[in-house]
């Protein structure tokens, strides 16, 4: 499942599949053929009718203002073009390519003075097999599903180029100026077979965009042939894809997703002590994002926090979809109901659809009481529970980019809001999908929730509390995850929660409390907090940190250090099990990341630039953190660390809006973490 061979010399710009290692044909002509489609129809009950309406919200988003400056950015074609391709393998894409536009390529007479065109290849998700729990809400929706995922990367590719200062507009069929096909053909990422377009090494169909701009780029050529270039590049021996990974996958149900998650332990309760009568609900105010953003900080922080995240011009082309995406997340009113009675064949269809429609992991579990917020920040009204159904689903940050940054540099935002996007996107379709069927269902996004995440995604068992503290740790992907959850009343089957190992594990690790810049993650023991047991992180440390990052934009270095923030390999889930069966290799696992360098940076992935967005037009940021491992700091940080915390008592009390301030008070908050180190 997992690749043979590292792709740590890979650079990131170069995309997952072999595409350079393909020749070229610069003379090769371009035909008129169509895009891949769905090879049968969808029925009635297919997912079809619940993406028109992100079609047409992502559709405006394709062409927008220009900002009034020119980004600082390098005149190199070939460096411009070598980020953009990066940008849009960040967006996941599976092939990008670049042209020159010429004048046949414009649909109408009347366009843009565009002269480039950066084209790119969504490949289908993976489908379910005839009969499978899913197939009536998948089957023949690939291609409406894959041009979903086009328009959210146009969007944000057109948006970034449009950030820098250049003129640029999205295109996907349906909302196009130009011919995607012939751009594809001539970027080299397709060739026409009989009338449709075939792509290389993908045994799936796809869907393409294209961005136009008159931002100048160094242009590709036409392939000049499809065929797998080697034996070695098949096996991905570059790093890549290996040949057989489809066919692989297709040995597991869908609803399985492709991480062996059934081969983890499940146990009845948390590895982490939950006791639920004694949780006192918190209101949103309580987040400290509201805290920052009401002036409970003080004005810094409160100035910085509706940009610290967007800073980067990638991260600020995100913005209109993930705002805009709220208003579709559906209400908490009872519906109409439906047929479908069996929860277990209802939660393999939910996860089968969360899988194909790109979710790394889905888990599900009740939605507790205690889990809702009491109160709405803006308002402060109440908030009473209504679902009893959370979809919890985790999207990866991305462990390549990761490896470039530091994880407090310029691209840390971007991660973060790319997953957020991306999720909301997702469960914005199946929460929609599932009250089409007339069963009530709402997303709880990062722009807007009314459901803690951590503790749905600890009892869906998508991992365990880790000692970053708030933060669920899985056993594939690490801690390099974020995640988005949709709560319904269709009746589901939950999962248990896990146990990989990881308390014994953080007990004796504690590299991301060692890196952590601002010294925000706990040395000491796990405590008992509002009910439940965590190794509580001094949030106030943190998020002023991530706000006021003068060197970089937020921050997420304890994910970034992490030893189990590992690649994607064969290798990697060896370890993971010997982990797992041998407890006592745990030790020399830890010292084995530390001395083979884990949590250093890799330059050879050090994709993005460094840019800042400051008032309205990109400038190149004054400087950018440069952070490797520091061995030496553990024991210094260890002595000297002291931390806040501030359950509910110290928190605003329910009902209180952002009208209000309600400083934050920190020796309080030293005192109460104080009292319960000394019971810990
Ligand atoms: C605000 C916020 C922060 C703030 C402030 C947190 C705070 N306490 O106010 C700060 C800046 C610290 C922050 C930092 C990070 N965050 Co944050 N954060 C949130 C957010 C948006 C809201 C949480 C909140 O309202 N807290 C206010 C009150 C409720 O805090 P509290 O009472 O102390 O409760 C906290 C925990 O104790 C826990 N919790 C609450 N009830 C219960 C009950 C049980 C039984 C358990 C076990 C836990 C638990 O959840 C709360 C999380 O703050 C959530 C999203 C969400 N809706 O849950 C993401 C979220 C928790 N953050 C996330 C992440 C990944 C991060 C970072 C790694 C940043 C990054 N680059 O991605 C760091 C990690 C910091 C650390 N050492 O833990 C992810 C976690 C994903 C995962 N795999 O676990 C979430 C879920 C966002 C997302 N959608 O993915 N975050
Ligand atoms: S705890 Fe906060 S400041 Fe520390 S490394 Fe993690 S995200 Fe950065
Ligand atoms: S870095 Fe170590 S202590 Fe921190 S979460 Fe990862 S395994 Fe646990």
């Amino acid at each position: 499942m997992a690749r043979l061979f590292s792709n740590r010399d890979r650079p990131f710009d170069l995309g997952p599949l072999p595409l350079e290692l393909l020749p070229r044909d610069p003379a090769a002509g371009v035909v008129e053929a169509r895009q891949p489609g769905d090879a049968s129809p969808s029925g009635a009950q297919s997912i079809l009718w619940s993406i028109p309406e992100y079609r047409e919200l992502f559709a405006k988003y394709l062409d927008g203002e220009i900002a009034r400056g020119r980004a600082p950015v390098s005149d190199d074609l070939e460096k411009r073009a070598r980020n953009l391709k990066a940008s849009a393998y960040f967006l996941d894409v599976t092939l990008a390519g670049t042209c020159r536009l010429e004048e046949g390529d414009w649909a109408s007479a009347a366009h843009p003075s565009h002269t480039d065109a950066f084209v790119f290849l969504v490949e289908f998700g993976r489908e379910t097999k005839h009969g499978e729990a899913g197939d009536a809400w998948i089957r023949g929706t690939n291609a409406a599903r894959t041009d979903l995922r086009c328009a959210e990367v146009a969007v944000v590719m057109a948006g970034y180029v449009r950030a820098l200062g250049w003129s640029a507009r999205g295109h996907v069929a349906g909302d196009t100026l130009v011919s995607i096909e012939r751009l594809a053909q001539r970027a080299g990422l397709a060739k026409a077979r009989d009338g449709v377009l075939a792509a290389p090494f993908l045994s799936r169909g796809f869907r393409l965009g294209v961005v136009t701009t008159d931002y100048a780029f160094a242009p590709d050529l036409p392939l000049a042939s499809l065929d797998w270039p080697s034996a070695d590049a098949y096996m991905g021996q570059m790093g890549t894809r290996p040949g057989w990974t489809d066919a692989e996958e297709d040995q597991r149900p869908l609803h399985l997703g492709r991480y062996a998650m059934e081969k983890i332990k499940r146990v009845d309760e948390p590895t982490t002590l939950v006791l639920r009568d004694e949780i006192r609900r918190v209101p949103k105010r309580a987040d400290l994002f509201s805290r920052a953003l009401a002036g409970d900080l003080g004005e810094k922080p409160q100035a910085e926090r509706r940009r610290f995240a967007v800073k980067h011009p990638l991260a600020f082309a995100m913005t209109p979809l993930i705002r805009n995406m709220v208003p579709l997340q559906g209400g908490r009113e009872p519906l109409a109901g439906s047929t479908l009675a069996d929860p277990k064949r209802n939660a393999e269809a939910i996860k089968a659809l969360g899988y194909f429609l790109g979710a790394d992991l889905v888990g599900i579990c009740r939605a507790e009481p205690w889990m809702y917020y009491s109160h709405g920040d803006e308002k402060g009204e109440p908030i009473a529970p209504y679902h009893p159904y959370a979809v919890v689903m985790l999207i990866d940050q991305g462990f390549e980019t990761m490896e470039g940054s530091s994880g407090d540099d310029w691209v840390s935002g971007a991660q973060s809001m790319r997953a957020y996007m991306r999720g909301a996107m997702l469960a914005g379709v199946m929460a929609a999908h599932l009250r089409r069927l007339g069963h009530s269902s709402r997303v709880h996004s990062n722009a807007y929730s009314e459901l803690l995440h951590l503790p749905a995604m600890l009892m869906a068992g998508l991992g365990e509390m880790s000692r970053i503290g708030e933060l669920v740790l899985n056993p594939f992907i690490g801690p390099r995850s974020k995640s988005v959850v949709f709560t319904t009343d269709l009746p589901l089957d939950v999962d248990k929660p896990i146990d990989f190992g990881l308390q014994a594990t953080c007990a004796m690790c504690m590299k991301c409390a060692r890196e952590c810049p601002c010294n925000a993650i706990p040395f000491g023991p796990k405590v008992m907090f509002n009910g439940y047991e965590i190794w509580k992180p001094d949030v106030e440390k943190c998020g002023r940190y991530r706000l006021t990052n003068a060197k970089g934009s937020a921050c997420g270095r304890c994910m970034k250090t992490c030893p189990y923030n590992r690649e994607d390999l064969v290798e990697s889930e060896r370890l993971l099990w010997l982990s797992i069966e041998v407890p006592e290799s745990r030790r020399a696992l830890i010292d084995h990341d530390d001395a083979s360098g884990g949590g250093q940076r890799n330059p050879v992935k050090r994709w993005w630039f460094d840019l800042e967005i400051v008032d309205g037009v990109v400038v190149k940021p004054a400087a950018a953190n440069e952070r490797d491992l520091d061995f030496g700091r553990a024991e210094k940080l260890a002595k000297t660390q002291k931390l806040a915390f501030f359950p509910p008592e110290l928190q605003p009390k329910g009902g209180t809006t952002l009208k209000e301030v309600v400083p934050l008070d920190r020796e309080a908050g030293l005192a109460a973490y104080a009292a319960a180190l000394r019971k810990a």
